[in-house]
């Protein structure tokens, strides 16, 4: 027998989890300066997270998917990509999407069923929030294609959880990609959990970044807590594939501190020293730690951020309450571009029917 292939999958780290610079940080955050955008929209996440939590704690919202301690992949996707790329996200990337210019207001809308929250503010044309596991994946294949085509410099990003990655589409996404040499980048962001199915379980893979092998394209681990090394790995993916280069996977290792959604209970399913142990592991700290360490941070710094972010969710709090509820004819207006006629008739029926239940309803989201 001979060897006919061999592969390693490299592991990238700026920050350890005490703030130490392991290795030589790339030239975007050489000045400590450049970092404090990327800080600030990490505590804005983590502010909206809560009060997201608390909205759907008292009725506001339907249900919600936090991102506790996964900012730094969202944040660190979003800032490296540039306006035209197009990003195509799961439902846990709210740093991505506020970078892009998604609002606070529209996230809020999308969690309390309002589908008017999906008609982003930001970059038009990224996508919506994708709650169906993995088919955003074929979807960037996709979008990657038309820009080879039209031979326009833009790249599709797709982020989706581990749990993804086990699905077929998952696989024939990232084969088309290798096969074609599409502008796409995939981050899957790891963080452990499939609702209550561990990784471990998931898959009999050493490592989900080793599955782009097999699609003949190249694969790498970042630590997801460490938002320098994920920007830095998306940023070098984004050129390479801009440059006509082809695609990349990249495995983002981070920890949901929270529950699945607000549907959910983590503790029954994991242990509290584990959740523990990862929170000395957080990205927010992290990037605080060094910050502070490098005199660009202190402790008035962070009262003002503090403040200033919950004076912003606190408004975005207010004006999407304040919003009018949508009619029921919303529920059929976009689903084709001409309605067959048995949703006509139902459509009908449900417009005529509106005052009759909206009699006595709230008529905001308040
Ligand atoms: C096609 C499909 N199958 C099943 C589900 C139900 N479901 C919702 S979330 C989830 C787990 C997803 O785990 P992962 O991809 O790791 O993402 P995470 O929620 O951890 O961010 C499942 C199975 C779904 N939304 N879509």
């Amino acid at each position: 027998m001979s060897v006919v292939a061999t592969f390693q999958i490299e592991f990238r780290r700026f920050l350890d989890p005490a703030g130490h610079v392991t290795q030589p940080l790339p030239p975007f955050a050489a000045d400590p300066q450049n970092l404090i955008p990327l800080y600030r929209m990490m505590v804005l996440t983590r502010t909206f997270d809560a009060k997201a939590i608390a909205l759907q704690r008292t009725g506001r919202l339907g249900t919600f998917a936090s991102s506790l301690g996964q900012e730094a992949v969202s944040v660190g996707v979003g800032s490296a990509m540039r306006d035209e790329d197009v990003l195509l996200p799961a439902y846990r990337e709210y740093g991505a999407q506020f970078w892009r210019g998604v609002t606070m207001t529209e996230l809020f809308l999308y969690w309390s069923g309002d589908e008017r929250g999906m008609d982003f503010s930001g970059p038009r044309h990224d996508f919506p929030i994708c709650v169906p596991i993995a088919t955003q994946v074929c979807h960037a294949a996709g979008v990657a294609y038309a820009f080879q085509l039209r031979r326009e410099p833009r790249v599709a990003v797709a982020v989706f959880g581990d749990g993804a990655t086990s699905k077929g589409d998952f696989y024939e996404a990232i084969n088309i990609a290798g096969a074609w040499r599409l502008p796409a980048v995939f981050v899957i962001n790891n963080n452990q959990w499939a609702i209550s199915m561990p990784r471990l379980r998931q898959t009999a893979a050493q490592t989900l970044a080793q599955k782009a092998i097999a699609a003949g394209i190249p694969g790498e681990q970042v630590d997801g807590n460490d938002v320098i090394a994920v920007r830095h790995a998306v940023e070098q993916a984004l050129a390479k594939a801009r440059a006509g280069g082809g695609p990349t996977l990249i495995e983002a290792l981070t920890y949901r501190l929270g529950d699945h959604t607000t549907a959910d209970d983590a503790s029954r399913y994991r242990d509290a020293e584990t959740v523990k142990a990862q929170w000395a592991q957080e990205p927010v700290s992290r990037l605080r730690t060094y910050l502070v360490r490098c005199g660009a941070w202190d402790r008035e710094k962070e009262e003002a951020l503090e403040k200033e972010c919950a004076s912003r969710v606190q408004a975005a709090v207010e004006e999407f309450l304040a919003i009018k509820l949508p009619g029921p004819e919303q529920m059929f207006d976009h689903l084709y571009a001409t309605l067959p006629p048995g949703l006509q008739e139902q459509r009908a029926a449900a417009v005529a029917f509106a005052p009759r239940a909206a009699a006595g309803q709230e008529e905001d989201h308040g």
